[in-house]
């Protein structure tokens, strides 16, 4: 390893701008572009030891802002099997992040001390970024180390987020999970589809289904992989793109806004009823959406496209006669009503966890498929590789019934348009669309599983946001004492109450949510329970 370099471009060209505070968050690093590279420097560096440490396997690194706005930029690290990186090495990125240049080298030789890592072994990174202005020269610092540390980089330029995290699946499974191109990403996905659209049996007219979408691309990189699925699924899925990349990312569109707004993006198409998908700046978001005749807003988030996915997938199990452990993972964001239908209507349990999709990741591996998805639209599902195994077996199995073979030929199908490495956006909307197309619904009949609880959330400042600690997948409180006695009392006074808080872990503020059985309770709720926090 050349520390002699590695020292030399860090104080030249990447020095340390003096951010003391700054955390490998949930969603990585995330700040102004111009403050960012030094940070992604030391990222591709570790990164890199991270390769070494398990012996050369692929570690990915995304630059992004998902949907902050444009002169933002982030990055976050990959790891080996597609996951987010594991708490541990966390800690290791916010130390290595914030060491000043001068401590740099020593800092690195601690981590190669106390990880035992051979500095010798391969190394391989995949770098992709977003269509920031800024992620062109953040990804030369990504490149910068390769050189200096023996280590192979493969530079996927402007891709979505899910697509690196699949890159890194397939790279590390030795193209096992997929084709590490990303030709193979949308081929994979995009013969999936087609393919559960021509299952036999199936082919019966639809009368409801609609196979047209009209997709918010937020001005991203979503836009790209989006005309490229309109281009691949021509006759099945008519993909009408906009927020394509012409307009300001981010800027009033995007999954994000809509869900936080509860209204349509720009430019939205002005005709009623229009089957409308909204992704995110980096396409790890996806919600749905119509406008009616009166202009009413309707929005499916991520708990509607949950269940859409849990009752189908429960249909197909149940069909196909397999013994296979279905089951949800939410977090305390997830509206009522979506947790009861779930457990009351179809029967299927529910876990929950802390915030952050890695939580919720981990969680719903538990299950033999886990599906998994954040109110604001990020998610996906997982199968165990053995039902995975199962499944394909039994498909080619000639003592089972043609109802059968049909439900675990359709099952099959399902899990090749899964990126089941991370919420993707588009592989999300192909879900969504193959099941739609497979119950012969329209979009308003979606909309009438069940109705959302109404609901609040609330941003309160405080002094020090990390008073507030919590306990049972953050929905009680242990400090400061006395809180969550209050909060108990003030929500006993509203049938159908229930209310949490928890301190962001991304911004500083302490997040107050609020349930009730009408919005005037939750509205006079919402400000107790604020009060109760300040
Ligand atoms: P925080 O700021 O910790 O609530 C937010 C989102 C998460 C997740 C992360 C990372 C809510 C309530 N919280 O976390 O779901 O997406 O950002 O982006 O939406
Ligand atoms: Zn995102």
């Amino acid at each position: 390893m050349d520390y002699a370099a590695i020292d030399q471009i860090s104080r030249a060209d990447y020095p340390n701008n003096n951010l003391k505070d700054i955390q490998y968050g949930t969603a990585g690093f995330r700040m102004r572009a111009e403050l960012i590279p030094h940070v992604v420097y030391r990222m591709a560096i570790l990164s890199i030891l991270r390769s070494k440490f398990f012996n050369g396997a692929a570690i990915g690194l995304m630059i992004t802002a998902s949907h902050n706005e444009e002169p933002d930029n982030g990055i976050k690290i990959v790891d080996p099997a597609g996951e987010m990186l594991e708490a541990d090495w966390e800690k290791i990125a916010t130390e290595f992040a914030r060491v000043p240049d001068s401590e740099l080298i020593e800092k690195i030789k601690e981590i190669i001390r106390e990880k035992n890592i051979d500095e010798n072994a391969p190394a391989l990174i995949v770098i992709g970024r977003d269509t920031r202005e800024s992620g062109v020269s953040l990804s030369q610092a990504a490149i910068k180390p390769i050189e200096f540390m023996k280590a192979v980089v493969k530079d996927f330029g402007v891709i979505t987020t899910p697509q690196l995290h699949y890159l890194v699946v397939c790279i590390n499974t030795k193209e096992l999970y997929g084709v590490a191109t990303i030709e193979g990403y949308f081929d994979k996905l995009s013969s999936a589809f087609k393919k559960s659209q021509t299952v036999e049996d199936k082919i019966v007219k639809k009368l409801n289904y609609k196979n047209e979408v009209y997709v918010d691309a937020a001005n991203g990189v979503g836009a790209f992989a989006a005309e490229k699925f309109k281009e691949q699924l021509n006759n099945f899925l008519n993909i009408n793109v906009f927020n394509n990349g012409d307009g300001k990312l981010n800027y009033k569109c995007g999954a994000d806004f809509v869900k936080i707004h509860q209204a349509p993006p720009l430019n939205n198409p002005s005709k009623p009823y229009l089957k409308c998908a909204s992704i995110d700046g980096d396409a790890d978001r996806l919600v749905y959406y119509y406008v009616d005749e009166k202009n009413e807003f309707n929005l499916f988030d991520g708990d509607k496209i949950a269940i859409l996915i849990v009752s189908y997938l429960k249909e197909l199990i149940e069909a196909s006669g397999l013994s296979i452990k279905l089951g949800l993972v939410q977090t305390a964001y997830a509206n009522g009503a979506s947790t009861n239908y779930v457990t009351e209507i179809l029967k299927v349990p529910v876990a929950f966890t802390k915030t952050g999709v890695k939580h919720l990741h981990h969680r719903a591996q538990q299950f033999d498929i886990g599906v998994y998805f954040e109110a604001n639209g990020h998610g996906t599902a997982i199968i165990k590789d053995e039902i995975v195994k199962m499944i394909r077996e039994f498909v080619s199995d000639k003592n089972v019934s043609s109802q059968q073979r049909c439900a675990m030929t359709e099952l099959s199908n399902f899990i090749d348009i899964i990126n089941q490495a991370v919420g993707d956006a588009l592989s999300d909307m192909l879900l969504v669309e193959t099941i739609l197309y497979a119950k012969d619904w329209d979009i308003v009949t979606w909309k009438q599983c069940y109705s959302d609880f109404p609901n609040k959330q609330l941003k309160v400042k405080v002094v020090d946001r990390n008073i507030i600690k919590t306990t049972d997948a953050e929905r009680k409180c242990t400090s400061p004492i006395g809180l969550q006695d209050k909060i108990d009392q003030l929500v006993s006074q509203y049938p159908k109450g229930r209310s949490f808080v928890r301190p962001s872990g991304t911004e500083d503020i302490i997040r107050v949510y609020i349930e009730c059985q009408n919005q005037m309770d939750v509205d006079k709720l919402a400000a107790q329970v604020a009060l109760a926090v300040h």
